[in-house]
């Protein structure tokens, strides 16, 4: 999926990528990363810099991030076990740390969706919760980024390539009206890392 970009070209509760993980274990820590554009405006929307963040059925919310419409977001979220901190990352902009499911893990086989929110096990879609706009650069691993690489990640250097979701070496299917295109425009022009 190098130098290419998914579409999501309408709200919908059926279109998603399915991604199959490069990695089967338990998970005690988690960084995700990813870009997406969007002009999602509606209620629901992070137009208010708002993010948030959910492990198992928990979830907490960060504040006063970086959200603007038709602009590329380059975003990283950490999360550790042993010490409970998560923490969201936008276009270099660390938000603070917050507790979230201390000692709690991610267990079974992994389903790794793009463009809808899981409310049950590969299921659950609402067309409410759905992601529609542009996304790449998808990447997950199984530790906390350290800070410097993730300030890597938000200017579009990729130094550590996720171990469990590589966005260079993917394997995934499209569901739905999805389309994948090469990218026509820059996608971290908007960072604030210097
Ligand atoms: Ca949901």
């Amino acid at each position: 999926m190098s130098g290419k970009v998914i579409i999501f070209p309408v709200e919908s509760n059926t279109a998603h990528v399915k991604v199959t993980p490069a990695l089967n274990k338990i998970f005690f820590s988690v960084t995700v990363c990813l870009r997406f554009l969007s002009d999602y405006n509606k209620e629901q929307a992070p137009g208010d810099g708002r993010y948030r963040l959910y492990i198992g059925d928990k979830g907490v919310f960060f504040y006063g991030l970086p959200t603007g419409l038709n602009q590329w977001h380059s975003v990283c979220v950490t999360w550790d076990s042993g010490t409970g901190l998560a923490q969201i990352w936008v276009n270099g902009r660390p938000s603070a740390r917050k507790a979230l499911q201390a000692g709690a893990s991610i267990a079974g086989t992994p389903s790794i969706m793009l463009g809808q929110d899981q409310d049950a096990y590969a299921g659950g879609f609402h067309v409410y919760d759905a992601f529609y706009g542009h996304a790449t650069d998808v990447h997950m691993c199984d530790t906390v980024l350290s800070p410097s690489e993730i300030k890597d990640y938000m200017k579009c250097v990729i130094s550590r390539p996720g171990n469990v979701v590589d966005w260079t070496n993917m394997e995934y299917s499209k569901h739905g009206y999805v389309i994948v295109e090469p990218k026509l425009t820059l996608t971290c022009p908007d960072s604030e890392v210097a």
